[in-house]
């Protein structure tokens, strides 16, 4: 039985949907982030980073999105989440996710999270103006070069799928238009309407 700790409209959706598409057993439990309770004491004691997403095992806890994604893809070898037998394919799929998680994410963050790397207001705004910018560029990158189609790596469905289209439903407030990027679109409406994806968008609004 795993644990997730989640908040809503976070990078955590990714390790939720997949955690679901695996046929995982799992509780999913919910952090406020109106109420900063990433930073409280008893759950820095789970995660010292304050971050979500954290998922508790029988093991202990992982932390790191594309960490959690290969973790839950190997654990459910017969969900088929990743080419666990292809070297080659598999650091294909880290490498997606991995970028996800060190540049697009990062990206994303500059929007709000700007004191995390300067102090004055002017740099914060400087900041946030550059996130349609850099996260426009992100994904012209993955719709021209990157995804492979109909999935992200080919006809196969992976644990790219739910990463890209997590951090796809932030676009939107990123002042990104995502009709830019038909491939990227068209894999948004078809995620969207997976039972797994269904399922934790209404578990999320309980
Ligand atoms: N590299 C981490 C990033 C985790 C992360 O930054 N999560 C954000 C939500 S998307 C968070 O918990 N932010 C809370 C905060 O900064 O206080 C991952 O991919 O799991």
């Amino acid at each position: 039985m795993f644990k997730l700790y989640y908040a809503t409209g976070t990078c955590a959706l990714a390790t939720y949907i997949t955690l679901e598409e695996a046929g995982a057993d799992y509780t999913a439990e919910r952090l406020s982030f109106k109420t900063n309770e990433q930073s409280s004491p008893d759950y820095l004691a789970i995660n010292p980073k304050g971050r979500v997403p954290a998922l508790v095992t029988d093991r202990g806890v992982l932390t790191e999105t594309p960490a959690m994604l290969a973790f839950i893809a190997q654990s459910f070898p017969k969900a088929r989440l990743a080419p666990l037998d292809d070297p080659f394919d598999f650091a294909q799929v880290q490498s997606f996710n991995s970028y996800l998680c060190s540049t697009v994410h990062i990206n994303h963050a500059h929007k709000v999270r700007g004191a995390r790397w300067a102090s004055e207001e002017s740099s914060f705004a400087d900041m946030k103006a550059m996130v349609p910018k850099t996260m426009g560029a992100c994904f012209a990158l993955i719709e021209q070069k990157m995804f492979k189609g109909p999935w992200v790596m080919g006809e196969q469905y992976t644990i790219c799928d739910p990463y890209l289209y997590t951090l796809s439903t932030w676009l939107e407030g990123d002042s990104v238009d995502i009709n830019a990027t038909p491939k990227v679109a068209d894999h948004f409406k078809r995620m969207s309407d997976r039972p797994a994806v269904r399922k934790v968008m209404d578990a999320q609004k309980a």
